[in-house]
């Protein structure tokens, strides 16, 4: 059993000493993956391919829905393979990066313990079993721990790795400006001279499908304040993380210091929370406002959940939408008689 670790030097050496005598190593993303994990198994990819012989595969769970994320999948020519798709058990080494085990928000069959966990949320204790774990710490992104282990080892970084890794830094930690750390700003500083910046400008202003209108307009309308919290359900999204875009975006609304946007995709509730209360900590008021049967992860400012939806009918679904709500608000403090008002009426 690993010890998990969170110290510089030795660490390249110790995370591909692990994969001695690998023939294959699948590195997971979290479902849905943002850059930041996207950006982090690309890395680690590199980093194995050029100092073993390993041969390396990256798979995804879930969808990739955010115009963004496919732009920079899109234009940087990423591989990716779709989980439902891989048999893992073909692989005698598995990674998860940008998540752990235990996190449930990744597509690992329950019955394979990952070799390698890179990761930079609060460590879970299932992360010890790996053989070799890198979690926690003050990181902003995933992408800044894998990056110094590029740098350690001498991996050589063409202009694709870079603009994926200098993407995965900046959009995760949104330009430097949330919870970000010194090895952060290294990462940035180092990556900005051989990324490609008009093909990451390109990637940040991608086209949209004409739907996303749509759902931003109807957002806006639904969307409820109450005191310094706003609240939104999107009903059913065409993709997932249109809730993570709407509470950041509607963290942005004068006066407001807590935002909630959820919406339906296929059979399954998300739920993404943003806070700019420093005292408070997102990722732990997630979970209150999830029921056991969901799944909820996150830290400080930011946290997203998934509750199962399947066997409940409109009605059911409506309920545990609106109970959603109430515990937000409760975990608040608003009281319950506090009347929501409309965000855009005047
Ligand atoms: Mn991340």
């Amino acid at each position: 059993m690993a010890k998990v670790i969170s110290i510089t030097s030795g660490r390249f050496e110790r995370l591909l000493k692990v994969l001695d005598g690998k023939r294959r190593l699948m590195i997971l993303t979290h479902d849905n993956p943002d850059p930041d994990s996207i950006a982090s198994a690309m890395g680690l990819q590199q980093l194995v391919q050029q100092h073993t012989r390993t041969k390396v595969d990256i798979a995804y769970g879930g969808y990739i829905g955010r115009a963004e994320n496919r732009a920079m999948i899109r234009l940087l020519k990423i591989d990716l393979l779709h989980a439902t798709r891989v048999d893992f058990h073909e692989y005698d080494a598995t990674a998860v990066v940008d998540t752990q085990p235990g996190a449930r928000n990744h597509s690992l069959p329950l019955d394979i313990t990952p070799t390698i966990v890179v990761d930079h949320h609060p460590p879970r204790e299932e992360s010890e079993q790996a053989e070799f774990a890198d979690v926690g710490g003050d990181y902003g992104s995933t992408t800044t721990k894998v990056l110094e282990y590029l740098r350690a080892s001498q991996t050589k970084i063409d202009e694709t790795l870079a603009t994926a890794l200098f993407y995965g830094v900046k959009s995760d930690t949104r330009d430097l400006g949330r919870e970000s750390n010194q090895a952060d700003f290294d990462a940035y500083r180092f990556l900005i001279d051989s990324a490609d910046l008009p093909l990451v400008s390109e990637i940040e202003h991608p086209q949209v499908p004409r739907e996303y209108f749509r759902a931003m307009v109807e957002a806006f309308k639904r969307a409820r304040v109450y005191d310094s919290a706003v609240v939104v359900n999107l009903g059913e999204v065409y993709t997932p993380d249109l809730c993570a875009e709407l509470s950041d975006r509607l963290l942005q609304a004068d006066g407001i210091r807590w935002s909630l946007a959820m919406g339906v995709h296929a059979n399954q509730l998300y739920v993404s929370i943003r806070t700019r209360d420093k005292r408070r900590n997102a990722g732990k008021l997630i979970a209150e406002v999830i029921t056991e049967r969901g799944m909820a992860g996150g830290h400080g400012a930011m946290a997203g959940a998934r509750q199962p939806l399947i066997g409940q009918g409109a009605r059911a679904r409506k309920q545990t939408a609106a109970d959603v709500i109430k515990r937000f608000l409760k975990a608040l403090d608003v009281p319950a008689d506090v009347e929501g008002e409309s965000l855009i009426a005047s």
